[in-house]
């Protein structure tokens, strides 16, 4: 197993997010990163690290198109200082995912972190990767979600070449609408996701279980809905249906978007997952036996992130 982890994200501090005309402190601060680094190590596994190398903008722009990567680019640049947001009022799909000065170049490496993990897989049969910024719900062209290029769906890309298919099992608390949409009409690779139910939680427009696919892809997109207060025994159960899709289909390769906002704590969300239980979900996760790349997503209780990520990396090394 290794670790991927790079300084650059925490130049990266979105200020507030706007919700019915009030702002909050944002959710998605530096520290949640810095803290699952600081308790992983301060559990023996720092030989376990490696940082990231760099990769040509291509893997990006199979997955994002041009006018929106180069949007986020200047509109980063024409920030003066780290604390100036910019709200775009387009490519996005909310109000709490601002462009600031230090944004593109913390998603750019957030994806040269997945990458790295890809390539690991090589060697590795399971690779964590510490991105940041989140990635599941940007889509080609839409940032939101407090996502900017979507990491995980840039590695399955990646992976995906030569034939290969690729499984993509999202498990944090909200749908990844921008990897749903990007794959929709492939069969290469398949997306399958546990959330809260759409109807009721972000991102609302998507994330139903009658969204299966269109075209080539029908049949290759799972979404299962959750009641919003789901406990340990209850996401078990589902978790059982989710991989057994997983292990039928045959991957080559396997991508877990993981976040850890179902946890019972988590401020944002309201699921009631607790920390002993990460370590089971990995366990069923490496049940598979595929070369694994678990690609952080949310989850925003700092002071328990780490103890959450190193109970499911005790998971992941069984
Ligand atoms: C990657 C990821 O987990 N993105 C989640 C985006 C969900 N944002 C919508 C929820 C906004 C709630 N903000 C709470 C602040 C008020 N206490
Ligand atoms: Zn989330």
């Amino acid at each position: 197993m290794r670790v991927i982890h790079a300084p650059d994200h925490k130049k990266h501090r979105p200020p507030w997010e706007y919700i019915n005309n009030e702002k909050f402190p944002h959710a998605e601060v530096p520290e949640r990163i810095e803290e699952i680094v600081k308790e992983l190590k301060a559990n023996g596994l720092a030989e376990l690290f490696v940082a990231p190398t760099k990769y040509p903008l291509k893997h990006i722009l199979a997955v994002h198109h041009k006018n929106y990567v180069s949007f986020i680019k200047e509109k980063a640049g024409l920030n003066k200082t780290e604390k100036d947001a910019y709200y775009p009022s387009f490519y996005m799909m909310d109000t709490y995912t601002p462009i600031m000065k230090a944004t593109y170049d913390a998603a750019v490496e957030a994806v040269n972190v997945v990458l790295t993990g890809a390539d690991l897989l090589k060697k590795e049969r399971v690779v964590y990767a510490l991105s940041r910024p989140p990635g599941h719900h940007a889509e080609n062209n839409v940032l939101g979600g407090y996502c900017y290029f979507n990491n995980a769906a840039v590695a399955a890309e990646y992976l995906s070449q030569k034939g290969k298919k690729v499984a993509i099992l999202d498990i944090d608390f909200h749908h990844g609408n921008g990897t749903q949409r990007i794959f929709f009409d492939r069969s290469d690779v398949m997306y399958v996701s546990l959330h809260a139910d759409p109807a009721v939680r972000f991102p609302y427009v998507s994330g139903f279980a009658h969204e299966t696919g269109i075209e080539k892809g029908r049949g290759y997109n799972y979404n299962f809905p959750l009641p919003v207060s789901t406990t340990n025994m209850q996401y078990e159960k589902t978790l059982h249906k989710a991989l057994a899709v997983i292990k039928e289909y045959k991957p080559d390769y396997f991508i877990v978007s993981c976040g850890f906002d179902t946890y019972e704590k988590d401020p944002i969300a309201a699921m009631k997952l607790t920390i002993p239980f990460y370590e089971t979900i990995a366990q069923h996760i490496m049940s598979l036996q595929l070369p694994t790349l678990v690609v952080q997503e949310g989850g925003y209780y700092v002071p328990d992130l780490g103890k959450i990520a190193y109970s499911f990396t005790k998971g992941l090394l069984k």
